[in-house]
């Protein structure tokens, strides 16, 4: 009898799509799961920010309404959790990563980013990974405003690495010239996370 993984991948296959799109040991949802530690923020726009501080030469505090006036970008990208469920061809509109870098004038010794959240959650990415064309502070989901559940009013997206980098409720990052794990990866995961290689423990 076939597993659960490989039925999903003979459905993938049959409906045409490219199975080098699924990362070893994932499987494809249509559904969208909700996944993080601790609780949905009590988010309040008009004291909401978003701070960007460290090893730059410009830090900046944004308030939501000089966020809304940024340029957005618009990205189409598949997703992959570390909890093996992956979706194809998420719609993700929000700024480009690549532009708020700019912004800050980040020094030559700046190596990683440490991405802030609400609650004190945290995660590390090497400062390529992190501006990556593509790569969005997004705030729109297939053309509607972030749910509270998935981020709302801005998150991360960083399809190339497992989906727990892609901070929700994002508030800022400290950029640094070291790498540092952040909350998941001081709790057993990668601190790298890329699906493709199945980085998904401490050791793999
Ligand atoms: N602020 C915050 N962001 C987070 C997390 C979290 O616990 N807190 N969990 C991560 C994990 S483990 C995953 S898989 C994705 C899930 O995003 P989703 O709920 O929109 O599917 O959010 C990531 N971003
Ligand atoms: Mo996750």
């Amino acid at each position: 009898m076939s597993t659960f993984f490989e039925r999903n991948r003979e459905e993938l296959a049959a409906r045409g799509i490219d199975l080098a799109r699924v990362p070893p040991g994932q499987y494809v949802t249509e559904r969208f799961p909700v996944l993080h530690a601790g609780v949905v923020p009590d988010v309040d726009l008009d004291e909401w920010d978003f701070v960007v501080d460290g090893l730059v030469d410009n830090p900046v505090a944004l308030d939501w309404r000089q966020i809304e006036e940024l340029p957005s970008e618009s990205i189409t990208a598949d997703i992959h959790c570390v909890t093996k469920w992956s979706k194809l061809d998420t719609s993700w509109e929000g700024i480009p990563v690549r532009q708020v870098w700019d912004m800050v004038q980040p020094r030559s010794e700046a190596t990683h980013v440490v991405i802030k959240a609400y609650h004190g959650f945290t995660a590390n990415l090497p400062v390529a990974d992190f501006i990556r064309p593509g790569n969005l502070f997004a705030h729109t989901y297939d053309g509607e405003p972030l749910e509270l559940d998935h981020g709302y009013p801005l998150r991360l997206v960083v399809p190339h690495l497992y989906f727990w980098k892609s901070v929700k409720w994002v508030r800022g990052f400290t950029v640094v010239d070291a790498d540092q794990p952040g909350f998941w990866e001081r709790n057993g995961y990668h601190m790298y996370g890329d699906p493709f290689k199945e980085q998904r423990y401490w050791g793999d």
